[in-house]
């Protein structure tokens, strides 16, 4: 993968938390790039001491159809567990924003004593504390810990070309009534019909049309 900058992975731990405020389009970014390069993404919702109880599961919902799900606390050590018989025997990757506590996981996983940051007080945002990639021996699996993202990173996808990343809309697309339907707003739209009739999955298609607006917010604000 280019970013992180990982190769030889046997999933890529994706890791939100309530703070700083998730990045979903960086989220989706992620689990599409595991797409193209066949890597199996998890996601992991770090420091659910700061949610409330009902919070974790409306986070994750969009995504437990999919993929392997975890609430976790990298500072009570809650939810930890199941994580860690997800990790055994695996060399996984932890990646997602600065300051959501990717460090704090693996410390909290293998006794180790890497460096974890603050918050910056005033924007609630991540201080980019790891500034290199490395792996670290587990008890029983290996992690490899890497820089954060941050929100300025920009998203390299143009929106019109995002759907190619989803592979399943093809058989579709072909009977929608435009041909350069982008299956979000338009009328007779196979694609949606297509969700609607249960064929395609609806959670992936819903995050397909956020991460399409966000796309196309981002470039016209950009050109
Ligand atoms: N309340 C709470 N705070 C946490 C938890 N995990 C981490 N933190 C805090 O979140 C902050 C960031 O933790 P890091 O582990 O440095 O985050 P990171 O994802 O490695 O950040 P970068 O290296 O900058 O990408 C620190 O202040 C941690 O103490 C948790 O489960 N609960
Ligand atoms: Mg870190
Ligand atoms: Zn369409």
């Amino acid at each position: 993968m280019i970013r992180p900058y990982v190769a030889n992975i046997d999933a890529l731990l994706i890791v939100v938390a309530p703070v700083p405020k998730p990045d979903w389009v960086c989220v989706e970014k992620l689990i599409l790039n595991c797409h193209h390069q066949n890597i199996t993404p998890a996601i992991v919702l770090n420091k659910i001491d700061r949610t409330t109880e009902a919070e974790p599961r409306a986070m994750l919902a969009p995504y437990e159809e999919e993929f392997s799900t975890f609430a976790v606390s990298a500072e009570t050590g809650e939810g930890l567990e199941p994580l860690r018989d997800y990790i055994r025997g695996k060399l996984v990757c932890f990646a997602g924003q600065s300051a959501v506590g990717k460090s704090s996981l693996i410390n909290a996983l293998g006794k180790k004593t890497l460096e974890v940051g603050d918050l910056s007080k005033r924007i609630q945002r991540g201080k980019n504390t790891t500034r290199h990639v490395e792996i670290y021996d587990l008890s029983d699996g290996r992690a490899v810990d890497t820089c954060g993202f941050s929100v300025m990173d920009s998203v390299d996808i143009k929106y019109d070309e995002l759907v190619y990343y989803y592979d399943e809309f093809l058989a579709y697309q072909s009977k929608c009534k435009y041909t350069n339907c982008t299956h979000t707003k338009e009328p007779n739209c196979a694609v949606k019909q297509a969700v609607a009739d249960g064929l395609l999955n609806a959670r992936r298609y819903e995050r397909y049309v956020k991460l399409f607006d966000a796309l196309k917010e981002t470039w016209l604000k950009k050109y």
